[in-house]
């Protein structure tokens, strides 16, 4: 349990080059005959799909997913033949229309006054193509397609374009086609990876280049994404999960305990708990117990590791002491289980999402409340939002000022550039300025 000082320097996050498992490099040793690093790995794939396109793509996912795809898209028929369990459709149905309804809500326009001085403006425009894409492998995350499609979607972004692993035997995952189809999206491959995002990068013959790819994934999907940037935009780099609770003496041990396992059961999870109360502390940790060994495998031993590894847990002196902790950590989830939890938002400075009272749990919000569950970890909520409509539009500045506005504003443009030892851009002005003897202007 960390307290005053101990707790900050718990709380302050380190940017140093991600820590690379043994087991992945044990994997690699397996694959390439050398121990290389990630990045190493996903530099050679990027190379060979931007060479080979569609061949390389298939060698890559027989290769790492253990299936050969002979036809890399989802035909149409497929999606539209997608059936699942009429109720987990229809909260398919449910979470789409809500993170909808949420992202219409968020102002989107730009401006562009004509007055007697001409017009300075901003234009909003959707992006052109999106790539989405969606992690498969341990968990087939239905609620990120729909959490980074739809407010792509609500920005106007006509083309949508989704990617994620097939499983063994090539299929897609029947509940993610259904929720493309609810969202109206019309393509998904079905490659996943480092691979999924070179294509949608650099273009195949199958898969076509976008303009920016969302959407989190492992951590070779991560560094193709870094590595990648330029050629196409990325949203943010999403990596491991964290959910930072502030719960004081009147917050339900239960609760707590739960929504921390939650968090946990994500691979490479940080739980963090701030209470103002010992005696919560010492009965959170009972819950845990019990509640972890209730837990199914392999569930349990994902939490369990999230618990053993990574938790952690810290005394503050009051509920100020815990929100200054919360905007140091700038958790990716800040959820608050206190007396009065409204009362602490104006002190909400630094987090992905505030998740105010017991009936706000994180895990409502991963699904069905309507923001996007797609929101900035590591500590990027310090300069990072969660995805949102402006991830997918752009801005243009608008220019129009009249022959008015340039007599009174071009003199000092002119003396900005002749201080910036630019004479071509001072005789540009100028020659506006003074139309009818362009060269009359003394050397
Ligand atoms: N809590 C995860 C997102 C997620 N949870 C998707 C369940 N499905 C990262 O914010
Ligand atoms: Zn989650």
């Amino acid at each position: 349990i960390f307290q005053g000082d101990a707790a900050r320097a718990a709380l302050t996050r380190s940017f140093d080059e991600i820590p690379v498992p043994s087991h992945v490099l044990d994997r690699n040793e397996a694959l390439f005959g050398e121990r290389l690093t990630p990045t190493q790995v996903v530099e050679r794939i990027l190379a060979d799909v931007r060479a080979r396109g569609d061949e390389a793509l298939r060698d890559w996912t027989g290769r790492l997913d253990g299936i050969r795809p002979q036809s890399l898209e989802v035909s149409r028929e497929e999606i539209e033949a997608a059936q699942i369990d009429p109720a987990l459709h229809g909260a398919v149905r449910l979470a789409v229309r809500r993170v909808r309804a949420f992202y219409q809500q968020q102002p989107a326009h730009g401006f562009l006054e004509h007055g007697p001085d001409g017009a300075l403006g901003q234009l909003v425009r959707p992006l052109g193509r999106v790539g989405v894409y969606v992690p498969g492998g341990l968990a087939p995350l239905i609620s990120t397609l729909i959490h980074t499609a739809v407010p792509a979607q609500v920005a106007g972004v006509s083309e949508i374009v989704v990617a994620t692993p097939p499983s063994k035997d090539g299929s897609v995952n029947p509940a993610i086609l259904v929720a493309a189809r609810e969202v109206g999206i019309e393509r998904v491959f079905r490659v996943g990876g480092a691979q999924a995002i070179a294509a949608l990068a650099y273009g195949t013959e199958t898969v076509p280049a976008v303009d920016k790819i969302a959407g989190p994934g492992n951590l070779f999907v991560v560094i193709a994404k870094r590595l990648v940037y330029g050629q196409t935009g990325i949203e943010s780099l999403p990596g491991p999960t964290e959910t930072l609770v502030v719960a004081d003496d009147s917050a339900s041990p239960r609760f707590v305990a739960a929504d921390l396992l939650a968090q946990a059961e994500h691979l490479g999870a940080e739980p963090v708990l701030v209470s103002t109360s010992q005696d919560l502390l010492v009965e959170v940790q009972n819950q845990l117990n019990g509640q972890l060994e209730a837990l199914p495998e392999p569930n349990r031993t994902w939490a369990r590791e999230s618990v053993a590894e990574r938790m952690k847990v810290v005394l503050a002196a009051d509920l100020g002491e815990a929100l200054d902790l919360a905007n140091l950590y700038a958790p990716e989830h800040l959820c608050l289980l206190t007396r009065d939890p409204w009362s602490l938002l104006g002190q909400v400075r630094r987090a992905g999402g505030v998740f105010v009272g017991e009936a706000s749990m994180e895990a409502l919000g991963d699904y069905v409340a309507g923001p996007s569950h797609v929101m900035p970890t590591g500590g990027t909520a310090r300069f990072m939002s969660p995805v949102n409509v402006r991830d997918f539009q752009n801005i243009i500045s608008v220019v129009g000022v009249n022959e008015a506005t340039l007599r009174r504003i071009g003199p000092a443009a002119a003396l900005l550039a002749r201080a910036e030892g630019l004479e071509a851009h001072a005789r540009a002005i100028e020659s506006r300025l003074l139309p009818e003897v362009p060269d009359a202007r003394p050397e």
